[in-house]
């Protein structure tokens, strides 16, 4: 027997019911770790989990969409309404979650009508005043950093001391009595990203605690590929067209004229600490050189003698000055750079300044101090892009693979700009200036978009240069001619580029199959089709453009460090108890 939370997150899939609906998802997900069920909860559950159990609230972590995922017989009703804490916290973080979060919600509120539910998160920050009018949503909080005003709002639920007003509570948007929308103002913003603790030591806690790692696991191999990420910032220097995490995306959402870092020398205990529970590769999240190259000289300088698998990203070319620094600091480091599109003129109207001569120089200085792995990324979909533009891009990345990829450190990926356009992002709020045609606005727009029966209208966008239709095909053509030069290249093995190849091909047939029916079946026969493709369709979900493990940086033993995981929680709960006994902070008792 564990004790009562005082709040349990729930993470949804993005369809709610996705293992009900024929939907062909298509290429969304290959190039993170999540299947196009985007399983994988944001990382700010855990920052604020941990704030609210330091500052004595109980909380606990439900993977609804892994759960799903992972066990067909797993039924997410049945599990939330054995539940009874005092709130739901429901993430609408990525847009595509659009229909399973308010999906749960609207689940959960049927079960424990009485019981709170707080959305937060990226759209629903976006999306605040029209979330809000759904009637099983309770509040939502808004902005990039909720620790603070989440616990303000427990305290306030739970009934604790000194219990601030809902109207005080900073970034809260929320029903008065009277059934009236209340938006209070956003005034937390802090200016660094040191108030929070990104080691995850509060997963290990709570799933131990738990006896129940199945809930909070990020994303469904996690397991085999237990890859975390560290984070240098909030906010983004950058104003990429197309991101609703960008620097102009941040100032209109979240009031932010600049990113909030976190202290380099804190940032690097993370990495370590992460390192010593996990085999895995930990994932510095932002280009290091954004608060300055000061910055990143300290951040190397308290990493020297680390020997881990790293990720660092750079935004734009870098020195090789600075990639002998870092080499320096982090002998076993993978560099992702995006260069988004082969021709300046397309990358200049996503919003990266700078020509193919420097980004080849940086790529090959990278090469040349010695980082593990070189990923370089393209993307269709964007401002100027043709269809021939995007299969040029698939002639560079051979042309980069032949003066660059002879020992196999180098390799090139491409994925669609999908399924959204951001919220947010410069593209989708200023769309003609662009050359981006949008097909929804609203969240509930978004929410119906994603039961189309396939990406391709499940797209919110399309562009001057490229339809929907084109845009698809020009996506798999792509990917279908990189899959053969990797494998001509050695990247791949000949068996698993057959398979990746078969893959594209069979959702391409699926795709016009699809299309088919659209334009003549009556909805009656419609359905029946649809069913029927059921199991081809699932088949053609996990990876297509490219197999996700390509990614994957080499491990080899234990994936995770079992011996670390016991002695930190030994220390962990020692720590607790000590606090326990001198400063009792609960708010409620464990019932
Ligand atoms: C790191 C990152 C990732 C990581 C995931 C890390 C993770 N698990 O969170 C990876 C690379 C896997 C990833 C994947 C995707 N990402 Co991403 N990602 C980012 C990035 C670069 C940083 C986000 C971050 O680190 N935040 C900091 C952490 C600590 O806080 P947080 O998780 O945001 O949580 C805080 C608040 O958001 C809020 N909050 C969040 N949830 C909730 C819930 C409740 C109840 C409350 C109260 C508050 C709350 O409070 C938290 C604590 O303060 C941003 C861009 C940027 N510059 O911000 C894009 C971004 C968030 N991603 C984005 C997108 C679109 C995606 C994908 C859908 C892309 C795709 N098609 O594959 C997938 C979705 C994956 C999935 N869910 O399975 C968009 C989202 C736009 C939108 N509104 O939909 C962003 C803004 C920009 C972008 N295009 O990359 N992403
Ligand atoms: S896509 Fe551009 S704006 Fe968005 S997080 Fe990356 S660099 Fe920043």
């Amino acid at each position: 027997m564990f004790s009562r939370a005082d709040l349990i997150f729930l993470h949804a899939p993005s369809v709610y019911d996705f293992r009900k609906h024929s939907i062909l998802y298509g290429p969304v997900s290959d190039l993170v770790p999540s299947t196009p069920v985007f399983e994988m909860y944001p990382i700010g559950f855990t920052t604020m989990a941990e704030y609210l159990e330091r500052n004595g609230l109980r909380v606990r972590i439900l993977n609804l969409a892994v759960r799903m995922l992972n066990d067909q017989n797993f039924d997410p009703e049945s599990a939330v309404k054995a539940l009874n804490p005092a709130a739901f916290g429901i993430d609408l973080h990525w847009l595509p979650h659009a229909h399973g979060a308010l999906a749960v919600a609207e689940m959960t509120k049927r079960h424990h009508p009485n019981t709170p539910i707080i959305f937060g998160g990226f759209s629903a920050t976006y999306y605040h005043e029209e979330l809000i009018r759904y009637p099983f949503v309770d509040f939502v909080i808004r902005g990039d950093s909720a620790e603070e005003p989440l616990r303000q709002l427990m305290i306030c639920l739970t009934g604790g001391k000194a219990a601030p007003r809902l109207a005080d509570i900073p970034n809260l948007t929320w029903k008065n009595r009277a059934g009236e929308v209340v938006v209070n103002p956003h005034t937390y913003r802090p200016e660094n990203l040191d108030h929070v603790m990104l080691d995850y030591r509060y997963v290990v806690r709570a799933a131990a605690r738990e006896m129940n790692l199945s809930s909070y696991v990020p994303f469904k191999d996690w397991m085999d590929y237990p890859i975390m990420a560290a984070l240098s910032c909030r906010g983004c220097t950058q104003s990429c067209v197309i991101c609703g995490g960008s620097g102009s995306a941040f100032k209109q959402m979240h009031g932010r004229d600049k990113p909030a870092f976190r202290n380099p020398e804190t940032l690097a205990k993370d990495v370590r600490r992460i390192s010593a529970m996990s085999r895995g590769p930990v994932f510095v999240l932002g280009d290091l050189r954004q608060a300055g190259r000061g910055y990143a000289q300290r951040f190397f300088d308290a990493m020297r003698g680390f020997d881990g698998p790293v990720i660092t990203e750079l935004f734009s070319p870098a020195s090789r000055e600075f990639l002998q620094a870092m080499a320096d600091a982090l002998p076993n480091f993978t560099l992702e750079v995006s260069l988004e599109s082969h021709d300046p003129v397309v990358r200049h109207a996503f919003g990266k300044h700078y020509g193919n001569e420097p980004i080849e120089r940086t790529l090959a200085d990278a090469l040349d101090v010695g980082a593990r792995r070189l990923d370089v990324f393209f993307m269709s979909g964007l401002p100027q892009q043709t269809a021939e533009s995007v299969l040029g891009t698939i002639d560079y990345c051979e042309d980069l693979l032949r003066r660059f990829g002879k020992d196999g450190r180098l390799s090139p990926f491409i994925s669609p700009l999908a399924p959204f356009l951001d919220p947010g992002s410069r593209g989708f709020e200023n769309p003609e200036e662009h050359g981006y045609h949008l097909f929804a606005h609203t969240l509930e727009e978004h929410r119906r978009l994603l039961v189309a029966p396939s990406w391709k209208y499940v797209l919110n966008y399309e562009t001057r240069w490229m339809n929907r239709h084109q845009l698809v095909d020009a996506t798999y053509a792509a990917g279908k001619r990189l899959n053969r030069i990797k494998a001509d290249h050695g990247l791949i093995p000949a068996r698993q580029a057959e398979a990746t190849e078969q893959r594209i091909e069979w959702a391409m047939a699926l795709l016009a199959e699809i299309d088919e029916l659209m334009a003549t079946a009556s909805p009656d026969v419609f359905a029946r089709e649809m069913a029927r493709l059921r199991p081809a369709i699932e088949q053609a979900n996990m990876s297509t453009v490219c197999d996700k493990r390509e990614l994957n940086v080499d491990m080899t033993g234990p994936r995770l460090n079992y011996g670390t995981v016991a002695q930190m929680l030994i220390k962990d709960t020692a720590q607790t108890l000590g606090r326990k006994l001198t400063a009792p902070l609960r708010l409620r008792p464990a019932d």
